[in-house]
């Protein structure tokens, strides 16, 4: 088989040709039509863009590029980078070209480190990756290609190289991270020819006598590598990118997306929640005391961490496969145990609460299951990984490679410039006053069309 940018090379331009096809025949049919509420509400559910890399179906989940994400578990996270991007697993030849490339890309600027280190030293984790990502801008291949005149068709070619130097580095400079955050040592460097799960396990430089963190970080690499193009990160990184900012910003701001309670945050809030509950019960507590704390929680105002999904109506398969490891490799510990009893508990908790919102005039909740996000961070724990502020990196870590594979077909199938109309509340009040009055008597309503015929054409 082809290098990855070999075989890029050959796809793309069938990938062009398909876009222009489609846009030819099918160009003026309708996706999605929007509500008041969706452009209120987050847009939720609204088809509005287009992404290769993955698709998320309600009652699946995660499926990259036709393959259900449990079913890819156990692949190299570089060869899921390369599937991404690609829709093909590389052979052993291809895999090899690509572990050469990281291999040498992987050395990390000492002015990257020089700048964590001037940080002030309570700087959260990913506050520290974002700004080592962003102050690496100045290396980009596709700024200096753009400056120098390059051709459209090239874009992709100069955001893989750039893509390549991100995701070879970005282990190295997570793990320094931690080191440097949590006063381990100084950041280790990148064993050439070992995978990314496994480097970035070893440049933590955590113990694992028997391999179980390397095999556990390879399995969370490929479960958060990708989910679609609208969950905040993605579609924050394709929004940057598409004003032909390179990776470096475009990875950046889609980072601090991630780093909000909501989107990847949530590991995070999901184990102090679990510590928590833990503490108050000294240990791991009956269904019963679950049930009490959860009530506190949503009552309180707060949502339970780990739970629901904006997407998802099913319990989370990415959930499902960590959720196996942590029964396999930790039984026995009681943050998993906790975690596992969790499970049990909180849906019906949802379901109850939900319930009580509606009667009281508020949303339900659409869904009840666990996210990704409700068992991750127990599994590191276990590893002794227990300084949890940190968990979103481990996550962004492996984030990227999503990022990067939809930067680059973005600008493979030459994607516009991101720019939705956005309506004002007046807009809204006058058009949907424009509806109700069509039912009004006929001079009433001309008027009433007039202006709304004014006011489209003022574009509000
Ligand atoms: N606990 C309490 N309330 C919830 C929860 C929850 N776990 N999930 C949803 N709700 C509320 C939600 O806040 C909203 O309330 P309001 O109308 O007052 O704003 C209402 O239920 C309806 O929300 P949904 O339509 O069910 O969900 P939405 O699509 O708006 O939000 C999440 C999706 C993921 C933001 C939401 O479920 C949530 O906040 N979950 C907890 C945080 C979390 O686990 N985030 C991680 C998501 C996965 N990731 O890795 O990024
Ligand atoms: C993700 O992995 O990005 C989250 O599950 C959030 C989402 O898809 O909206």
């Amino acid at each position: 088989m082809s290098t990855l940018q070999e075989l890029l090379k050959e796809k793309i331009p069938a990938y062009r040709a398909e876009t222009q096809r489609i846009l030819r025949d099918h160009g003026d049919k309708v996706l999605s039509q929007v509500t008041v509420q969706q452009a209120y509400g987050g847009m939720r559910g609204v088809k509005g863009m287009i992404c290769d890399t993955s698709v998320v179906e309600p009652d699946k989940g995660l499926i990259i590029r036709g393959h259900p994400i449990l079913t890819i578990k156990d692949l190299r996270p570089e060869e899921v980078f390369f599937l991404l991007l690609t829709g093909e697993k590389p052979d052993k030849e291809a895999r090899a070209a690509l572990q050469t490339e990281f291999d040498r890309r992987s050395q990390v600027p000492e002015y990257v480190w020089d700048t964590i280190h001037a940080l002030p030293h309570n700087t959260p984790p990913m506050s520290m990756l974002a700004t080592g990502i962003l102050v690496m801008q100045r290396e980009s291949v596709f700024r200096q290609w753009y400056d120098k005149g390059m051709k459209r068709e090239d874009y992709w070619l100069a955001m893989l190289g750039d893509a390549l130097s991100i995701l070879a580095k970005i282990p190295v400079i997570a793990a320094g991270v931690y080191r440097i955050r949590y006063y381990k040592g100084s950041p280790m460097t990148w064993t050439h020819g070992l995978d990314l799960g496994a480097n970035y396990a070893n440049m933590l430089g955590l113990a694992d006598p028997e391999g179980h963190l390397a095999k556990l970080m390879r399995l969370y690499l490929n479960f958060h590598s990708d989910h679609e193009g609208g969950n905040v990160s993605a579609n924050t990184c394709h929004t940057v990118g598409s004003a032909l900012s390179d990776a470096y910003y475009a990875v950046s701001a889609g980072l601090n997306g991630l780093a909000g309670p909501l989107h990847g945050l949530a590991n995070q809030e999901c184990i102090r929640w679990i510590l928590e509950l833990m503490e108050r019960f000294g240990g791991v507590p009956t269904e019963e005391q679950m049930a009490e704390f959860s009530f506190e929680t949503l009552r309180s105002g707060r949502v339970i961490p780990g739970y629901g999904h904006a997407v998802l109506r099913v319990v989370d398969p990415r959930f499902t496969g960590l959720h196996e490891f942590g029964e396999k490799y930790m039984p026995e510990d009681s943050v998993f145990q906790c975690v596992d009893r969790v499970f049990k508990v909180v849906p019906k908790v949802l379901k109850a609460y939900s319930k009580e919102r509606v009667a009281a005039g508020k949303n339900p909740i659409a869904n009840f299951w666990p996210n990704v996000d409700a068992v991750s961070g127990s599994l590191v724990y276990h590893y002794g990984l227990t300084e949890f502020p940190y968990y979103t990196v481990l996550f962004s870590v492996s984030r990227v490679m999503g990022m990067l594979s939809q930067l680059v077909l973005n600008r493979a199938i030459g994607s516009p410039i991101t720019r939705p109309k956005s309506v004002s509340t007046a807009w809204i009040k006058r058009e949907m006053g424009t509806k109700k009055a069509a039912k009004k008597p006929a001079k009433k309503k001309s008027s009433k069309k007039a202006s709304s015929k004014k006011a489209k054409r003022k574009g509000r």
